[in-house]
């Protein structure tokens, strides 16, 4: 196996609109990254992946750049990037940015000079298509609802948009724009940035003659079996990596590969020909989707999600690399997704995290996943601001559905669910800004906040801290191979981690009951040693075998 510290490390998130505002305007910014730096530095995290700060109009907050290479003013300026990465490098805390190389926006200059004529010279940047007002080139969809082609009335074609409107693709089959792309790449590598996150970086290439996309593919759009992560899409990325990356062999790259298989993320993590480090994956976090589709709601049992988790362990193990996650700010927020958010708000929380660190795959936290924050009871559309929501929304107004249901729906899966203010202390706007927040904070702060997790010892942010570190001083946990037992077990997720001569047992009470435990006999832990546990008597009471609600604890094996 090859050690890797991005494999070593845990990458923490941060999603600068909701972090902290620094100057009352209600939107977060880099100077208020900066000072919290020792927040961040006190978990003890070693990556932080940033969010988009480009300059942008956002429409999609920030994914929709218009300069890559200038800091979006609501941000800050490019002396406070600078300031930002300097103090999180004195900290030995590495810095990932959030490249979207699928799409612009339609206010960065190339399309602004692209839909001018045919014959521009940036016209070929993008994907343009003729055909008559009303009757788009083929069926596809776009994630955010309706076509995913746009009709430009001056030059009288479509061109295509997988996401919002104003977010057209762009058309990597153009070497031109490959080298525009390489070279500013490049410009902020010699920045000194510690790598990229690649937004939906399976989407570049798309299938010539652009056929109709099946109604029986389920997933997000119609259309995406065209698209998504297609044989071809590899050439792209080998020749960014050569172009790129392989001059920086100590920077990463973390590729997002929506509606990826275990084969999938092999193939761009794996290969012999360079791709991407690591593949950021949702397979498992979908296992609440009908089919993969979005905007859709399902019951799961434990053992699906055993025999998902068993696969991609399995699947990947020194054969590719992905991330570990439970949040991010497209997901809702995890607690209240796979957890109780309620009577066993702090138990679930932890069974969660220590799942997450013990699988192989780099851990991502999302921030304010640390203190167990929990979806916003919000009620009606007008407290939402994500465009995908919003859409969903009036698509379903204008379709004449059921409003109330679409709501519970929206409550459940919105993307703001993540996205609202991360909550620091019992203060107005649970002093995230003195100002407006763009977004409403969620009123359980009063109860869930940065500020009283820090002083109160056994908090969910304390065990945090403690996991980390464990993760690290137990490298079997990031290495070892992953051994599912206890497979039809409806309420105790069990797993065995070797690695060198050293064996992990992981138990997880995946149920809010007291649950008795009938380990296999093989399983000599009587002289076993604990690693971690989210209950505190456990340090005492190392043998006993009833399980707590959401219990979880981590031991390691003594072989005799
Ligand atoms: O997401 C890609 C993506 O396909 C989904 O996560 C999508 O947001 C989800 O299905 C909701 O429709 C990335 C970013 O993470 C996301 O925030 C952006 O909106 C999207 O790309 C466009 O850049
Ligand atoms: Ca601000």
């Amino acid at each position: 196996m090859n050690r890797f510290w991005w494999k070593e490390s845990v990458v923490y998130q941060i999603y600068p609109k909701s972090f902290y505002d620094s100057n009352g305007d209600g939107i977060g910014d880099l100077q208020g990254i900066i000072a919290q730096i020792p927040y961040i530095d006190k978990l003890g995290v070693d990556i932080v992946w940033l969010n988009p700060i480009f300059q942008s109009p956002n429409d999609d907050n920030g994914y929709d750049i218009s300069d890559y290479q200038a800091i979006d003013s609501d941000y800050g300026t490019m002396a406070d990037f600078t300031e930002l990465l300097d103090k999180l490098h004195e900290k030995n805390i590495r810095l990932v940015l959030d490249m979207v190389l699928n799409h612009t926006s339609d206010e960065h200059p190339w399309f602004q000079q692209a839909r001018r004529s045919v014959d521009n010279p940036y016209r070929d940047f993008y994907i343009w298509k003729s055909g008559k007002e009303g009757n788009p080139p083929n069926n596809w969809t776009s994630f955010f609802g309706k076509s995913a082609w746009k009709y430009d009335e001056l030059t009288q074609q479509f061109y295509l948009h997988i996401f919002s409107q104003k977010m057209p693709d762009l058309n990597w089959e153009n070497p031109r724009l490959r080298e525009k792309i390489y070279a500013m790449l490049r410009w902020w590598l010699e920045q000194g940035v510690d790598g990229f996150r690649l937004d939906s970086i399976g989407f570049l290439w798309k299938d010539p003659s652009f056929p109709d996309g099946s109604t029986e593919c389920g997933g997000h759009a119609l259309g995406e079996e065209h698209y998504v992560n297609q044989p071809k899409v590899h050439t792209y990325l080998q020749e960014l990596h050569e172009e790129v990356f392989a001059r920086y062999p100590d920077r990463v790259t973390m590729g997002e590969l929506f509606m990826s298989t275990p084969q999938d993320v092999i193939s761009f993590t794996g290969s012999t020909k360079k791709e991407i480090d690591l593949a950021i994956y949702f397979d498992i976090l979908h296992i609440d989707m009908e089919n993969h589709v979005w905007w859709s709601q399902r019951n799961w049992s434990l053992k699906e999600l055993k025999k998902k988790v068993n696969t991609w362990q399995q699947s990947l193990h020194e054969l590719g690399w992905c991330c570990q996650h439970f949040n991010s700010h497209d997901q809702p927020r995890s607690v209240s997704r796979f957890g109780d958010d309620k009577k066993y708000w702090y138990e679930s929380a932890s069974m969660l995290a220590v799942f997450l660190f013990t699988l192989e795959g780099t851990p991502f936290i999302f921030q304010g996943e640390e203190i167990g924050m929990t979806n916003p009871p919000f009620s009606a559309i007008e407290q939402y601001r994500d465009i995908n929501t919003l859409n969903f929304y009036l698509e379903a107004k204008e379709k004449g559905r059921d409003l109330n249901q679409i709501m519970e729906l929206i409550r459940f899966r919105s993307r703001d669910n993540s996205r609202t203010p991360l909550q620091w202390n019992h203060n107005l706007n649970a002093g995230f800004t003195s100002g407006q927040p763009w977004l409403e904070v969620n009123p359980d702060y009063l109860k869930i906040n940065v500020d009283s997790q820090l002083k109160q010892k056994n908090s969910l942010f304390h065990f945090y801290r403690q996991l980390i570190l464990v993760r690290k001083k137990h490298p079997a946990l990031i290495y070892g191979s992953y051994v599912m037992i206890m497979e039809e077990d409806e309420e105790i997720f069990a797993y065995l981690r070797n690695w060198e001569n050293k064996k992990y047992l992981v138990i997880l009470n995946y149920s809010p009951y007291n649950t008795e435990l009938k380990l296999p006999d093989f399983l000599n832990w009587e002289t076993s040693e604990l690693v971690i546990s989210n209950y505190s008597f456990r340090q005492k009471d190392l043998f006993n075998n009833q399980l707590q609600p959401y219990e979880a604890c981590v031991y390691l094996l003594k072989e005799n």
